[in-house]
Order: C-alpha cells, then structure tokens, then sequence
C-alpha cells in the first residue's frame, strides 16, 4: 500500500481544522485521482515539488510587471524566480525570449493576438471540430469575435492516404487566398506529426507570422524534439500551456527568437491582457521546467509516445477504428462507430468513467454528431505514463475500455471492471505517493 507525501497528508490535517468542508472533497479527489485511470490527453500527474511550490506563501505577492521593472516593492525574490523560470523555458526550448506570465493556454493566445494583429485582422487556423482549438477562431470566442479567421480543411477523402491530416496544399491555397496576418499551428485532438517546417515555407510565402500552439505536443518537443519535431526555428512564436505532456502547473507559456516580437508580446501581456502574474505558479512552472531538463524527462516523453501507439493498436484489433489509424503523439480520437453505430463518445465517457476509466467525448473529424455527443472518444498517455505503466498495460487499459462499452454501461459490468481498474492503480502510484 502506498502513502502519500507528508506535505499533502498534513495539508488535509489542517484544512480538517480550518474547513472541513473543503477538506472532504480534496479528500475524496485525491483517492478518485488514485483510484481511476487517467486517459484525458490534456491531463497528467505533477511531482510533489511542482504541486507543494503552488501551494506556497508566494501567492501572497503582487508583481506586476517584470524582473527588474515592477510596480511594486518587495520583487526581489520574485525577479529571481521569474528570471529561472525564463532560463530554463528557453534552454528546454532552445528559444531566446520566453514569457512565463500567461495564467493559461487561451491567455498566451489572447496575448499574441493582441501583439500581432488589430482588430478585424485575418488569421488562419484548423477549425475547432477538426481538432483546433476555442481560441483558434471560435465564433463566440474573443479570437472569433475580434478578428476574422478563415480556416484551412483536413484531408476528408477516405480514399487519401493522408485521410484526416492536415492537407498542406489546402493550408497553402487559404492562405494565399486570405494573407492572413497569422499563421496558427498546433491543435488540441490531433494525432499526427506537425510539419512546422512546411508551415513556414507557406507563412513566408505572404509574409504572415507563423503561431505554433504546441499546448498539448509541448513535451514531446523539449529537448530539440525529443518525441516531436521543434516548433523552433520555423516558428516566428510558439504558445503553450504548461499542463499537459509538460507536467507542470496549470498555466500558460509564449517563447520566440525574435526581439522586438518578445517586446511587443512582454507588452501584450501585462498590462495587455493580464494584471499581477500569479508568482506561485511561475514558481512551480520553474520546478517543472528543471524537472523537464534533466534527462530522466526525454525518456518519459518517448513512453507516452510508445505507449499511444501500443493503445491504438490495442483498440484496432478490438474493432474500433483510430482515426488517421493511428498516432504518432501522445494521443488518439476513437471513432466508435465501426463497433456500435448508435454509441456516442457523450455515452461512452459516462460508462467508462463508472468503470474508473476517466476519458472525454470527442468530435472526429466531419463528426455528424453535435460536440455534445460526439461520435468519438479522446484518449491519451501522459498520465499513465507518469504512473510507470507501459504497453502491457495499454493492452489492459484497451480491454477493459472494450468491456465496457460492449456491456453498454451495465452497471454491474462496470462495478467489477472499476474494481480491476483500482487494483491496477494500486501497482502503479502517482507521483505524489512516492517520496
Ligand atoms: N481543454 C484543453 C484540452 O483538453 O485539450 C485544450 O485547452
């Protein structure tokens, strides 16, 4: 059995005093945390060190601004700070100017538009229900509402062997139809290689600025392209969130080579779009990070990519169909249908999540189905890699997804598959129970 880290156990001994109320519920996520199978691709289990540095008298502090020029007193441990987590996003990276203020993903965004573009600009994305994301141009999103995206299609032709990927001559035909301003890569439920390369090579071709997003990739691109190629050196900026296949803090992340486009995007977002930086998480962005460069890091990212290949093929021999059929990142879209046409990816992450198996419903590209139903699941390995499982496991984790959903949410069914999933677990602790 294992135990937790003594700084979490003590503080629920505190919160149990201070408001047992809270403290039940932190309580009782922590043992569905550890008891269930985590298979959300934007999803992963932080260290002790980056969970405890959020949770830290730092949050005490305004500092807005930045190291060496803040609005308020009292910055010299938080420049500091600042400046590590800067070193260390640039030398994962291999960038020169990093921004470590975004609170998240959407704000990095919101920021490199407000330093790139007016309003009523043009940009080009992937649209959101082929797997870009809200902020790539979401008609009720502040990237759809103050700017005009035009968006570039996938492959949809079955008979394509490129069926479900990005169609670069597509990309090439919008953008030198629209010259857009901004370029955008990089996505949120797309499962295969990024050619940043090519993307530039399009981008120069109207001189618009190239965005890769690489929220969800971001890991797997450390370390020169550890798992994935770079976004660097064909990227003009590259946003992140911090989150997911990095293991870090919730939060966001905005790198470029370029220094006046550093200045305006320092500028974009503070006082732009953001007040005070949440310093305890710039903290813990900064443990994360050294965490990420020690060489330990490329290892993992590699496994989460082994891993959801092992997962795809796994679901494929069940007679579910990936799309792309396959992966080569750390997650897959699972269109349900060849196995059971009426099952929705909405139904799916409801009897799977009975069973311990925690999953989200998913549009596959040209879905029929409206996005809250969906006619897929996503699924991905961040987490359970960070577990120390690996493909025999994937095998499992695939069979008793298949049980599942053949038993149709039976709920006996799913109370003994949940209790498979527990024993699983058991094997395999999340970071903050070892120590
Ligand atoms: N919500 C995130 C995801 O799950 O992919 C994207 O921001």
């Amino acid at each position: 059995m294992s135990s937790h880290d003594p700084l979490s156990d003590h503080l629920l001994d505190m919160l149990n005093h201070a408001d047992p109320e809270i403290a039940r519920h932190m309580a009782l996520e922590r043992q569905r945390q550890e008891s269930t199978i985590e298979l959300i691709a934007s999803e992963n289990h932080v260290s002790p060190a980056v969970m405890h540095t959020m949770g830290s008298w730092l949050t005490n502090k305004y500092a807005e601004g930045y190291p060496g020029a803040r609005y308020y007193g009292g910055c010299v441990h938080h420049d500091a700070i600042e400046n590590i987590a800067r070193d260390r996003a640039k030398a994962l990276f291999g960038c020169k100017f990093a921004n470590v203020q975004p609170h998240s993903g959407a704000q990095a965004n919101t920021a490199v538009f407000m330093a790139t573009m007016k309003p009523g600009d043009t940009f080009a994305s992937l649209v959101l229900k082929d797997g870009g994301h809200l902020s790539h141009g979401m008609s009720i999103n502040f990237s759809g509402v103050y700017h005009k995206p035009v968006h570039y299609p996938l492959h949809y032709e079955a008979s394509h062997p490129e069926f479900e990927q990005i169609d670069y001559d597509a990309v090439r035909k919008v953008v030198l139809e629209h010259k857009p301003k901004v370029l955008m890569c990089g996505y949120s439920a797309y499962p295969r290689t990024i050619r940043f390369d090519l993307f530039r090579t399009i981008a120069d071709e109207v001189g618009a600025l190239l965005v890769a997003d690489v929220a969800h990739i971001a890991g797997l691109c450390t370390h020169n392209g550890c798992a994935h190629p770079s976004p660097f050196p064909h990227a003009h900026i590259v946003t992140t969130t911090t989150h997911k296949t990095l293991r870090g803090p919730r939060g966001g992340l905005i790198m470029t080579n370029d220094e006046d486009l550093a200045k305006k995007i320092d500028k974009a977002v503070f006082p732009g779009v953001q007040g005070g930086p949440l310093m305890h998480v710039i903290a813990s962005k900064a443990v994360a990070f050294g965490e990420a460069l020690k060489p330990d890091f490329v290892d993992y990212q590699k496994r989460i990519v082994v891993n959801a290949k092992a997962l795809a093929s796994a679901l494929t021999s069940l007679g579910y169909r990936i799309t792309t059929n396959g992966t080569d990142n750390h997650l897959m879209l699972v269109d349900l249908r060849p196995k059971n046409s009426e099952l929705t990816g909405a139904d799916a992450e409801k009897w799977l999540e009975s069973a311990g198996l925690i999953c989200n419903k998913n549009g596959i590209p040209n879905d029929p189905r409206p996005p809250k139903f969906t006619s897929g699941i996503r699924l991905g390995t961040p987490a359970t890699t960070t577990r120390g499982m690996g493909p025999a496991q994937m095998q499992t984790i695939a069979s008793l997804i298949d049980r599942v959903l053949t038993s149709k949410g039976d709920p006996a069914a799913c109370e003994k598959i949940r209790a498979e999933v527990a024993s699983l677990c058991s094997k395999f602790a999340m970071p903050s129970m070892k120590h």
